[in-house]
């Protein structure tokens, strides 16, 4: 269907086409620099990875470098209708020197910025609590030990500095995501002594201010060797990030597999100052899957449509698949969270929630389900067309191209 026809049938419902197109490519989605190298980082230290979080597969054509990285990034923003945001983790520090955690500065990351700069991205980061021997137990800013509790309190610290001073330098803010791996294998008998730690922890972390810099805490259910329990769960930081006034993350990996993330936008958004997504896709676990056009995804970019929260929304993706091209994930993880909120732009907004008010629940199911069946695909090869992008089999020859040129790394 060509594209005029398609505004015609949009039109119909009362939908403008041009509108959706422009609401779109307005959404910066931040790119997590970690699918590219299978959450390694460019440490010289030898860290031990853990934390419960794993990329599986070997798939040839690991990044191995910061100029690799950035090479396949620039070839996957390439791909991308928009302007994006990159991720960073702090064990991504581009140097020459080996500075631990507690020791990192801005000076470490300065190429990053640079880089960003030259390239128009914003960047985000994350202090990094685990591959490292002293989060080999799964406990850092929770741990008994204070010097352990204070080595990692320090590394936060610095992470938020650095951020902010990203933020600074690229005029815009830095969200800086707080995730620790705390928790224990088999019942704990103290809790609360961990909660309170954790809550210790993270405040001594805070306390500063800084500008250009958005504080978020992310919660998890369990990881794999932290089966009995998270010190950082749900109420944990849902609790922390209402009484702080700081962000909550959430993970869509990060619930019980039944529950819906998209509903819980709503009920924290009125409580939080803003939100962070990590959208990921969890199969039987936390598995971090790369995120497909399914229902999760399509009810989450309608929520952040339809409850007006794209303006206090930080939209991250977190997932890692080692099995299959490292910038192909990255394309197709960006462009179904993408094709999934033009979607949600593109429906008749006003009049379903208006035959929702009026209680005409029949009406809602007809036409929620008879509006699937819009062409959506003709609006969104628009968005690609006119940014002289690919799609469908000229999309997956440009991958193949890049991925045979990447393949021979060692
Ligand atoms: C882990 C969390 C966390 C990490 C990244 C690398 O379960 O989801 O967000 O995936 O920080
Ligand atoms: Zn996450």
């Amino acid at each position: 269907m060509s594209y005029e026809t398609a505004k015609a049938r949009f039109a119909d419902w009362g939908v403008d086409t041009e509108s959706a197109i422009a609401a779109l490519l307005q959404i910066p989605i931040s790119v997590h620099c970690w699918q590219g190298d299978d959450v390694r980082g460019f440490e010289r230290t030898s860290g031990t990875s853990g934390g419960g979080i794993q990329a599986t597969g070997n798939h040839p054509g690991r990044a191995r470098t910061p100029e690799e990285l950035r090479a396949d990034l620039e070839f996957s923003y390439g791909l991308l209708p928009g302007k994006h945001r990159l991720n960073l983790h702090a064990c991504y520090l581009d140097t020459d020197e080996s500075p631990d955690r507690d020791a990192i500065e801005y000076r470490h990351f300065a190429p990053w910025v640079d880089w960003a700069r030259d390239y128009g991205l914003g960047l985000d980061f994350n202090p990094t609590f685990f591959a490292h021997a002293r989060a080999d137990d799964n406990l850092t800013l929770s741990h008994p030990d204070q010097g352990i509790r204070d080595f990692w309190v320090e590394h936060g610290r610095r992470s938020r500095e650095i951020a902010s001073q990203m933020g600074a330098a690229l005029g815009s803010p830095v969200v800086n995501n707080i995730w620790v791996p705390d928790g224990y294998k088999d019942i704990p008998v103290d809790r609360m002594a961990a909660r309170q730690r954790l809550d210790a922890s993270l405040d001594a972390m805070l306390t500063t201010p800084h500008d250009h810099l958005r504080d978020a805490v992310e919660s998890k259910l369990f990881g794999i060797g932290v089966e009995a329990c998270t010190v950082g769960s749900h109420e944990f930081y849902l609790g922390y990030a209402i009484r702080k006034q700081i962000l909550l993350c959430l993970d869509m990996g990060h619930f019980h597999p039944t529950e819906n993330i998209a509903d819980k936008l709503s009920a924290v958004a009125l409580s939080v100052p803003e939100l962070l997504l990590h959208v990921s896709r969890p199969m039987r676990w936390d598995s971090d899957h790369v995120i497909l056009q399914n229902d999760d995804i399509l009810q989450m970019a309608q929520e952040l449509v339809f409850a007006g929260l794209l303006g206090k929304t930080h939209i991250g993706l977190d997932f890692f698949d080692a099995t299959i091209s490292r910038t192909a994930a990255w394309v197709i993880g960006v462009r179904n969270m993408q094709k999934a909120l033009l979607r949600a732009l593109l429906l008749p907004q006003a009049r379903l929630k208006a035959i929702e008010a009026a209680g005409d629940f029949t009406a809602r199911l007809v036409l929620t389900e008879e509006l699937r069946d819009l062409p959506f695909a003709a609006v969104w090869e628009e968005v690609c067309l006119r940014a002289n992008l690919p799609t469908g089999a000229a999309l997956l020859a440009a991958l193949e191209t890049y991925q045979r040129g990447v393949a021979g790394r060692g």
